[in-house]
């Protein structure tokens, strides 16, 4: 009896103990538990918290790249800004100008007021109005054409007339499609093409409009040697080099070169050719060998012979001769 009480407290006793042993194990369990998870959240956390760091860094650096961007653009802004300021000054600067001009007219009409035409509104213009006994006369600005009414100056439309004021370069050839030989002198495109049509002309240079073309025509309307104008030209003037081995001589509508002795025109007369004197005379340099040079003539005479200014020929040489 006492024994089987005994066995049945012991028992209990280890089942007890057993439990609390398991619920201590239990608690330690979830100790172990909680402690692990608190190492997650802690180590959720700084990612996070370095995820966050890293899109602040990207943030930053969008904001500085955007900011590049909208200095770069204050700085066109700026630019073009500028630029509307000079253009707007300069149209200011024309438009007062312009209203000088007026100014200048309308003083030259009101001190002519006493006389009838000049006073007249519009007389003249583009021009200046100039009073004169009973009658007036208009004098037009530079690029404008009096009217066939006398009474107001036309804008010349350079592109419709051939030869203009405008002075550029004359160029004495093209080769290769290039200009070359720049006169010195800026003449119009007329005394520069007019005087030869195988010249160019102009700033870039063109070639001369050919001699037989409808433009040479219109242009060269007095005719070759002739400028627009009517004028002859100087063609020695224009090309100071123009007679090689001559000197130019100015004719009108033309010119002719007068050659350097052992040099003769050719049937132009523009041009002075070498004289081959060997071929001209036979005789000359007899006995001897004749050689043509530029301009003259050599004379290779034969060993025992000299050379006889006065005959042109190669003599034999005589001691006797020699010594008189
Ligand atoms: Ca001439
Ligand atoms: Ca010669």
């Amino acid at each position: 009896m006492g024994r089987e009480e005994e066995l049945g407290r012991e028992e209990e006793l280890g089942r007890e103990e057993e439990l609390g042993r398991e619920e201590e194990l239990g608690r330690e369990e979830e100790l172990e538990r909680e402690e692990e998870l608190e190492r997650e959240e802690v180590l959720e956390r700084e990612e996070e918290l370095e995820r966050e760091e890293e899109l602040e860094r990207e943030e930053e650096l969008g904001r500085e790249e955007e900011l590049g961007r909208e200095e770069e653009l204050e700085r066109e802004e700026e630019l073009e800004r500028e630029e509307e300021l000079g253009r707007e000054e300069e149209l200011g600067r024309e438009e007062e100008l312009g209203r000088e001009e007026e100014l200048e007219r309308e003083e030259e009409l009101g001190r002519e007021e006493d006389h009838d035409e000049c006073a007249a509104t519009n007389m003249c213009l583009n021009g200046m109005c100039i009073n004169e006994d009973g009658s007036f006369k208009c004098v037009c600005k530079p690029g404008f054409t009096l009217n066939s009414s006398g009474r107001y100056c036309t804008d010349i439309d350079e592109c419709q007339t051939p030869d203009t004021h405008m002075r550029s370069t004359c160029y004495a050839a093209v080769r290769r499609g290039l200009c070359v030989r720049a006169f010195q002198r800026a003449v119009t495109k007329s005394q520069c093409c007019c005087a030869n049509p195988d010249y160019a002309f102009g700033e870039p240079c063109h070639p001369c409009p050919g001699k037989h073309s409808v433009e040479f025509q219109a242009l060269c309307s007095s005719g070759a040697g002739f400028s627009a104008d009517g004028k002859d030209i100087n063609e020695c003037a224009l090309d100071p080099d123009i007679c090689p081995n001559g000197v130019c001589e100015n004719l009108r509508g033309s010119f002719r070169c007068v050659c350097n002795s052992g040099y003769e025109s050719d049937q132009s007369g523009r041009n002075c050719l070498d004289i081959d004197e060997c071929v001209v005379n036979r005789l000359l340099c007899d006995h001897g060998l004749c050689r043509n040079v530029p301009g003259s003539y050599s004379c290779t005479c034969p060993a025992g012979y000299s050379f006889r200014l006065d005959t042109e020929t190669c003599e034999e040489v005589t001691p006797g001769k020699q010594l008189t």
